[in-house]
């Protein structure tokens, strides 16, 4: 699926932009049928903002986790070919497993930044194989709070986090204009370990970011604390599970969480 560069790209860097992954036309089919979903849920699931964010209160982030439960646009584009063997190249398994999805929608003029953090202190594992695909349904450039980067960042292990109703890291020792911007176009998806350092501005254009971020992981490689479960964890997106069945060997801190891998929809919270 992906060349060698591109892995050895990953793999130094921490973060992948993969070009056109969906044509034009795919994502604006899928950017309508996002912002149609949005519109039907209810307002207890929009404003997302961190409230580590200096800008909380004046900006907004509109977000939804597990898009593959509303539509089924999204099911099929979880299971894309495209996106699960990109995915396997840069884990290392044949085998893909779902973590999570949220789709985020960071409004014009307004749109709520992310200070800048890894993803591993919010679903530690027990290896590095953990990583976010994030799907442009639109450009996404630096005035509209493009998603950025540290690149290289992720050979550091998990760094201290201050949590503050999310995990974030020290906002004087890691600015986020620290990050470079890793400007987008629709279709195309950016890859990041979660241990690399990312973030993002606000969206100052007079345009919506559409995302999608869906979250996966090699099976066998199981959380070490039961933490973030979402409704479609345990789903198998490409290949197999080979430790299916098996959750009873595993230490009981992590059981009941293999177990909700094993499970999948089941295993809400
Ligand atoms: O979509 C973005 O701008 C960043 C999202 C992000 O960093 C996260 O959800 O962890």
């Amino acid at each position: 699926m992906l060349t060698a560069d591109q892995i050895k790209s990953f793999e130094d860097n921490g973060f992948l932009l993969v070009k056109g992954l969906l044509s034009k036309e795919e994502a604006a089919k899928y950017r309508k049928s996002l912002h149609s979903l949005f519109d039907r849920i209810d307002s207890k699931r929009v404003d997302a903002t961190w409230d580590s964010a200096d800008e909380k209160g004046t900006t907004q982030l509109q977000h939804c986790h597990d898009v593959q439960f509303y539509d089924a646009s999204f099911s099929k584009l979880i299971v894309d070919d495209r996106l699960t063997g990109a995915t396997a190249d840069l884990i290392k398994s044949p085998n893909v497993q779902l973590h999570h999805t949220k789709a985020f929608i960071k409004p014009p003029e307004k749109g709520s930044p992310f200070p800048l953090h890894q993803d591993a202190p919010f679903f530690p594992h027990q290896r590095e194989s953990m990583i976010a695909a994030i799907i442009h349904f639109d450009d996404a450039y630096e005035k509209k709070g493009c998603v950025r980067v540290m690149p290289g960042t992720h050979k550091n292990g998990i760094l201290p986090h201050i949590s503050q109703g999310n995990f974030h890291l020290d906002k004087e020792k890691y600015p986020i204009n620290n990050a470079i911007p890793a400007p987008a176009e629709a279709g195309d998806v950016l890859f990041i370990s979660y241990l690399v350092i990312h973030g993002s501005g606000v969206n100052e254009s007079d345009e919506e970011r559409t995302t999608l971020l869906v979250q996966m992981r090699d099976p066998e490689d199981l959380p070490t604390v039961e933490t973030h479960l979402s409704r479609g964890q345990g789903m198998m997106l490409r290949g197999s599970n080979p430790i299916a069945g098996k959750g009873k060997s595993l230490s009981a801190a992590t059981a009941s969480s293999a177990a909700a891998q094993l499970v999948g929809p089941e295993a809400e919270v």
